[in-house]
């Protein structure tokens, strides 16, 4: 090829580069998923009392799902999001002390896009299991930043765990985790990557930076619930003041995809976990988080793919997290055949197709002994009432009766579910704690997952994110049921506080035959935290600083049984507070 020619032709070839390098380079997958948002916290929706343009600019130049379900509570709709399975078939109970967990024998989202070659994150609340390997890191995530439990006590620089190893968070921790995904992004943005970013927030304690609450603080609220006397008004500006700072996380976000050139090559989507956490406007809906009526499983859903999926479009037909696995593993074009069955199908006809060939299907919703189910037009409630959601929206008319025949389908495809998949679901078995996993470092054993006999108390009736106080006497103990995975040796951190005129208690850690004795020397005795940060009072643990001590290293052999923590002498009026032990494998 003569030089002139050659010259003239390298337009044409950087162009067929570029195009395929894009139909060649698999979609980016951005997954972001508030906390307790109501699907009315968006002024995309119809709330004039928040202003969210950056998550309004992204359903409008994206997809809407005008109704698409989600669990009444956290660890539920996570478990969904992540197998594409009904969480009661992967073992969650309950969102806490263990019946948070995600079934070992389940394969999430992340191992699918991992084994494609993704690079994968984590970057938030996990809340389906701690130890490894229940950890995410062991369920796909390659990178993991956040805390795994379902609540947090302070929002401000708390204690968050990078991959297992117990660190301190930097700021605000919703600006902090999506400090982390842009990090990510940047440092993927050659190579085909999957974020999740499960924020935290508005759950509660309330707590968010005054840049927001000042706004907020004395504003007048014109949308109202539809019970205003139920509503707690200062609960609501707080709600909506963090989902404005949500707003503007999910803002920096888009803008650094759009910044990086990876737009066309990206998807985003957003939605909440499960309905508001208070009476608030939401649509006139009934119910709120915990419920199994449409406000307490209905979320905001927009998923955008700029120069693949056409925006501008709200999709009628019902959807929900269930579907997010196989929607997203046929968008990205991976072969995925399941070894169990999928509840979910696979959204691309809906998003794609100009007219999709669509079967009307059941979703079903459920949580403690409540179970509903939806088709297209009616939910059929907890108690068989049936209600017709095109007419009546806010669920106040049951015409069950006027409406045998559909009331008896869905009663029996209720009672088929329940025999067939919530059947699944064992909420008496009590699977151990793992620990000592062979291939991960750190193990965290929380007073969150300990039992606590004589005169200890928790420091508050949740367990997520408390420690354990009141221990008086050497009698006292605190007992976790644990299953050892490999032998091995593990050095032992305590974390604690105890005030100068206490300190000087031995303890005993136990296991078996297996023994580590420590003494609380050096006092450490920081205030409460979160109170000050709280705009609202709070039902749950305040936290502390708690200061870790390193007391040896203990040798753990493969098998299930008690670890034990006890005082072996008490010369003040108590030993610790306790938070947590950390077992890291040397
Ligand atoms: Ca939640």
């Amino acid at each position: 090829m003569n030089k002139l020619l050659f010259l003239l032709l390298i337009p044409a070839i950087l162009l067929s580069c570029s195009k395929k390098h894009k139909s060649e380079n698999p979609p980016n997958i951005i997954l972001i998923l508030s906390d307790d948002q109501g699907w009315g916290d968006l002024s995309i929706n119809g709330n004039t009392n928040i202003s969210t343009p950056n998550i309004d600019n992204l359903a409008k130049s994206g997809v809407i799902f005008d109704r698409f379900y989600v669990c009444p509570v956290c660890s539920p709709t996570r478990a969904e999001l992540l197998t594409g399975r009904y969480h009661v078939r992967g073992g969650v109970y309950s969102t806490s002390e263990g019946g948070e967990r995600l079934d070992l024998d389940e394969t999430t989202i992340a191992d699918v896009f991992k084994n494609a070659g993704y690079a994968t994150a984590a970057y938030g609340k996990w809340h389906n299991g701690m130890q490894p390997p229940y950890h995410p890191n062991a369920r796909g995530f390659d990178d993991y930043y956040g805390f795994c439990s379902g609540h947090w006590g302070n929002y401000y620089s708390p204690m968050l765990e990078h991959n297992g190893e117990i660190v301190k968070g930097e700021g605000f921790i919703i600006d902090d985790f999506t400090e982390h995904g842009l990090n990510f992004i940047e440092k993927n943005k050659d190579a085909p990557f999957f974020l999740y970013l499960p924020f935290n927030t508005p759950h509660a304690p309330m707590q968010v930076p005054n840049y927001w609450w000042n706004n907020y603080k004395s504003k007048q609220l014109k949308m109202r619930h539809r019970d205003p006397e139920k509503e707690d008004i200062m609960f609501t500006r707080s709600a909506l003041a963090m989902s404005e700072n949500i707003d503007w996380n999910v803002g920096r976000i888009l803008e650094k995809v759009d910044e990086l050139g990876l737009s066309e090559n990206t998807i985003i989507i957003y939605l909440s976990d499960n309905g508001p956490n208070s009476w608030r406007w939401n649509g006139d809906m009934k119910g709120k988080k915990g419920s199994t009526d449409e406000g307490g499983v209905r979320s905001p859903m927009f998923l955008k793919w700029d120069g693949t999926i056409k925006g501008g479009k709200t999709i009628k037909e019902i959807a929900g997290a269930i579907d997010l696995l196989p929607t997203l593993t046929d968008l990205a074009n991976i072969k995925y055949n399941p070894e169990k069955q999928l509840d979910g199908i696979s959204l691309k006809p809906l998003l794609m197709d100009k007219s999709p060939d669509w079967q009307e299907r059941l979703i079903f919703s459920h949580w403690g002994n409540r179970t509903s189910v939806r088709n297209q037009k009616y939910r059929l409630d907890n108690k068989n009432q049936l209600y017709n959601l095109e007419n009546d929206p806010g669920q106040r008319e049951d015409v069950s009766k006027g409406n045998v025949e559909i009331a008896r389908q869905l009663t029996e495809a209720k009672i088929k579910w329940e025999k067939e998949v919530l059947s699944e679901l064992n909420t008496n078995e009590k699977r151990p704690f793992t620990i000592g996993h062979h291939d991960f470092k750190y193990n965290q054993i929380p007073a969150r997952d300990g039992v606590a006999h004589g005169n200890i108390k928790r420091s508050n009736q949740w367990p997520n994110c408390s420690f354990f106080t009141n221990w008086k006497s050497t009698s006292d103990s605190i007992t976790w049921n644990v299953k050892v995975l490999a032998d091995g040796d593990f050095e032992l951190v305590v974390y604690y506080t105890c005030p100068a005129k206490d300190v000087g208690s031995t303890f005993e850690l136990s296991f078996g035959k297996e023994k580590l004795t420590g003494k609380i020397i050096e006092p450490h005795d920081p205030p409460l935290k979160g109170e000050e940060q709280d705009l609202i009072p709070r039902w749950e643990s305040y936290v502390k600083d708690f200061k870790p001590l390193n007391i040896g290293t203990i040798h753990l052999t493969k098998c299930e049984g008690l670890l034990t923590l006890k005082a072996t002498d008490v010369p003040g009026s108590q030993v610790m507070d306790f938070r947590l032990m950390m077992l890291k494998r040397i």
